[in-house]
């Protein structure tokens, strides 16, 4: 077999192993607060490229961590993410009806379901990461609670939204930008890198300031990436305007640089970030193949 075709069915069998956690993980449907449970499932299942979990678990494979415990690790992440992406469409933040191809939580629901329903994904996250043992040692897990913790709050993703939001309208210059999608974006990335790195025993600390580094690369390019695609989609559909309008007085990497120097600098991510993962080795090569499938993604 190919070694492109190992990595798709690779990826293809970490998005199935997550969905089937997050099932076996969230609240089934039919226990009571029922719509409330049925919302949170509908948010979080059936959808989404799991980019936060397959990071995990290829870090945790290069640290020898044990598959199960990564699926929680995996899932720990994917929860934060998705609760972000459920309070973010709404009608207070960036007013989205469209979510992973169906309507968004407050408009299948409401806003308070939608409300409720990015808490409560919220704290269930740290409790799959605290209810069974995800590491070696209990210090070591308490430090990953932190870690998750540190990286959803305001000083990370949560900050980087306000940031965000604050800048509306504003023009912000390359530092300020970088800045904002280090927070918003690039700590949860960075974060599934780190925890499922965490999950495993194989690393020394060399090895672990090597993959920070190589997060903090892949969460830039991440949103690199996604600001192209975002400015490819919009010079696509014609006579696109509903609903986005706040979209279009948002500060991006394209606005700011321009297409092709925004390509550019994707390109020039991807390989700072693949000579950070030369000296790993290589064990390294699932990470090195998620940086390049985030860089060549087309959604
Ligand atoms: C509301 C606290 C709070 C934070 C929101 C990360 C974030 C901050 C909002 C997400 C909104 C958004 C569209 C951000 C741009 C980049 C991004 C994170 C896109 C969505 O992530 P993907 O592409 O989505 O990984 P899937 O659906 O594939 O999981």
């Amino acid at each position: 077999m190919s070694a492109t075709r190992e990595f798709s069915r690779w990826m293809a069998d970490i998005q199935q192993r997550t969905e089937h956690a997050l099932g076996e993980l969230l609240p089934p449907p039919i226990q009571e607060p029922r719509r409330l449970h049925e919302a949170m499932r509908y948010a979080a299942l059936g959808g989404g490229k799991r980019v936060r979990p397959l990071l995990a678990h290829a870090a945790g494979h290069l640290a020898g961590a044990d598959p199960a415990r990564l699926d929680r690790v995996a899932c720990a992440v994917e929860l934060i993410h998705v609760y972000s992406l459920v309070h973010d469409d709404m009608p207070c933040m960036d007013d989205d009806v469209l979510r992973r191809g169906k309507p968004t939580v407050h408009v299948e629901y409401d806003e308070a379901t939608a409300l409720l329903v990015g808490d409560a994904l919220q704290t269930l996250a740290f409790q799959v990461l605290a209810d069974e043992p995800v590491a070696t040692d209990a210090a070591r897990q308490l430090s990953m609670l932190a870690l998750l913790a540190g990286a959803a709050g305001s000083r990370g993703m949560a900050g980087g939204q306000a940031i965000d939001l604050a800048a509306v309208g504003r023009r912000l210059d390359r530092a300020e930008l970088e800045f904002m999608h280090i927070h918003k974006t690039g700590a949860l990335i960075r974060a599934a890198i780190l925890l499922g790195a965490q999950a495993g025993d194989g690393l020394d600390s060399a090895a672990f300031e090597r993959l920070d580094h190589f997060g903090k690369q892949v969460g830039l390019l991440f949103q690199v990436v996604d600001d192209i695609l975002d400015a490819e989609s919009d010079t696509a559909t014609l006579g696109k305007t509903a609903g986005k309008d706040a979209d279009h007085d948002k500060p991006t990497y394209v606005s700011l640089l321009g297409l092709e120097e925004a390509r550019r600098y994707a390109e020039e991510l991807l390989a700072d970030a693949r000579a950070t993962l030369a000296p790993l080795g290589e064990r390294a090569g699932l990470l090195l193949g998620l940086a390049e499938y985030i860089t060549r993604r087309s959604f």
